[in-house]
C-alpha cells in the first residue's frame, strides 16, 4: 500500500503531458499516462525521457472507451488531466470528424468511465482560448465571461468538451475544472505550430542548412505564454477547494510578425530575404486576435506566469540552435 495521490495524464507524451508529468513526479505523485499507438514508435515518448523510469504508461485511444476504462481501473487514480487532443487548428479543418471524435466524443468516453469506476477523482479538462473565436470584451480582452463563438472545428469541439465537463460538475456533483489556457510554448512544442517552426528555420538559415521560411496569416496575434508556467495552473486548479474555470494568460499579445522579427532579429538575420507567404499555411477562418486576462487565476489559484514572450522564445532559440550544433 502507498499513500502517494495517483494522478492520471491522457495525451501524457505531448508537450504538456510531458511537462506536467515531470511536475508531478517532483511533487511525489504515482503518475499513469495514456499513449496513442503510432505505426513508428521511436521517438514516441522522448519528450518524457527526463521521467520515463519514474511512470507507468499504457496504450489508450480517447475515441476506445474500453482503454480509458481499462487505464482507470488499474490506476485508480486521484487526479486525471485530460490533456489528449488533435491539437492542430489548422488540420482539425482538414479532419473536422476525427478532431471532434477525440476532443468532444473522446471527453465524454473519458467523463463517462470516470462516472462509473472513480466518481470521487477530480478532473481536469484542457479547455482553450480557440473557444472564443473572434469575441473580446470591450477593454480588449477576453475572460472567463466572454462569449464562445468558434472558428475552427477544433475550436468548437473544445467548446463540447467544456460544456459536457461543466454539466457533469453539475449533474453529478464531480470536480471538473475546466483551464482555458491561451497559446503556450516551449522547446517541447511540435514544430507545426508557428512559434516552434519560426524558431527551427530561422536557426537553419542561421546555420547555412536552410535558406528560406513559409508562412501563413502574419497578422494574427496571440498571448503566447511558457508550457512549463501553464502546467503549474492546471496542478493549482486540481487543488483548489471547488471545480470551477480559470483563464491562463500572459495578458500581452504579439502579431506573428512580431514574433517573427523578434526571432530573425535575435539571430541578427533579416527575415525579410528569406520569407515567403505560402496560401496552404492560411486558414479557412482565423482567429484575428487573443489577449487574455488571468486576474481569476491569480486572485484564486495564487497563479503567475514567470516567462516572458522573450524569455520564453530565448529559451527555444537556445535550444534549437544546441540540437543543431550537436548534430553536426
Ligand atoms: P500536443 O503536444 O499536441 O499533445 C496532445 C497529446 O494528445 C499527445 O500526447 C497526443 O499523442 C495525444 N493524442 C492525440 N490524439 C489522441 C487520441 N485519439 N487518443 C489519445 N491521445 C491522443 O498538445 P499540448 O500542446 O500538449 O496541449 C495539451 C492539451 O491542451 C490539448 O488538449 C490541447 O488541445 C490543449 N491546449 C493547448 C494549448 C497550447 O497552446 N499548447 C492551449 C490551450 C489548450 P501523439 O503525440 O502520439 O499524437
Ligand atoms: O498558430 C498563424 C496562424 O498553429 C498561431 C494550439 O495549441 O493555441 C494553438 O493554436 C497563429 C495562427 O497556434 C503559420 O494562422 C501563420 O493565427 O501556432 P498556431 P493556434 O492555431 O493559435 C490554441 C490556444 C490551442 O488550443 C491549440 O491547440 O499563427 N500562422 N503562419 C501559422 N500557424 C502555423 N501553425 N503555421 C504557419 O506556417
Amino acid at each position: 500500500m502507498t499513500n502517494k495521490k495517483v494522478a492520471l495524464i491522457t495525451g501524457i507524451n505531448g508537450q504538456d503531458g510531458s511537462y506536467l508529468s515531470e511536475l508531478l513526479v517532483e511533487k511525489g505523485y504515482e503518475v499513469w499516462g495514456t499513449v496513442k499507438r503510432n505505426s513508428v514508435s521511436e521517438n514516441q515518448t522522448s519528450r518524457l525521457k527526463n521521467v520515463y523510469d519514474k511512470i507507468n504508461l499504457r496504450y489508450a485511444d480517447m475515441t476506445d472507451m474500453t482503454s480509458l476504462m481499462r487505464i482507470i481501473s488499474d490506476s485508480k487514480p486521484d487526479e486525471v488531466y485530460n490533456l489528449a487532443a488533435q491539437s492542430h487548428v489548422r488540420i482539425s479543418f482538414d479532419q473536422p470528424v476525427y478532431t471532434s471524435e477525440v476532443i468532444a466524443i473522446g471527453t465524454l468516453n473519458l467523463l463517462e468511465s470516470l462516472k462509473s469506476l472513480r466518481p470521487e477523482a477530480r478532473i481536469y479538462q484542457a479547455s482553450s482560448s480557440e473557444m472564443f473565436g473572434n469575441n473580446i470584451d470591450s477593454d480588449g480582452f477576453q475572460r472567463e465571461t466572454t462569449p464562445m463563438s468558434p472558428v475552427s472545428p477544433y475550436g468548437c469541439a473544445k467548446v463540447y468538451a467544456y460544456n459536457i465537463s461543466r454539466n457533469y460538475r453539475n449533474a453529478y456533483d464531480m470536480f471538473i475544472s475546466n483551464g482555458i489556457l491561451f497559446n503556450h510554448e516551449s522547446p517541447r512544442r511540435g514544430s507545426n505550430f508557428v512559434t516552434n517552426k519560426v524558431v527551427k528555420e530561422a536557426v537553419k538559415i542561421k546555420l547555412g542548412i536552410s535558406d528560406k521560411i513559409s508562412l501563413g496569416n502574419l497578422s494574427a496575434s496571440r498571448d503566447w505564454g511558457h508550457a512549463k508556467d501553464y502546467v503549474e495552473a492546471m496542478w493549482l486548479m486540481l487543488q483548489h477547494d471547488k471545480a470551477d474555470d480559470f483563464v491562463c494568460a500572459t495578458g500581452v499579445s504579439h502579431t506573428v510578425k512580431d514574433l517573427v522579427e523578434y526571432v530573425f532579429g535575435k539571430l541578427e538575420l533579416d527575415y525579410k530575404s528569406y520569407l515567403t507567404i505560402d496560401q496552404k499555411y492560411m486558414r479557412p477562418e482565423e482567429l484575428r486576435s487573443l489577449k487574455g486576462d488571468c486576474s481569476k487565476a491569480k486572485k484564486e489559484l495564487g497563479w503567475k506566469h514567470s516567462y516572458t514572450f522573450e524569455t520564453m522564445l530565448d529559451e527555444m532559440i537556445e535550444y534549437q540552435m544546441d540540437l543543431f550544433l550537436d548534430e553536426q
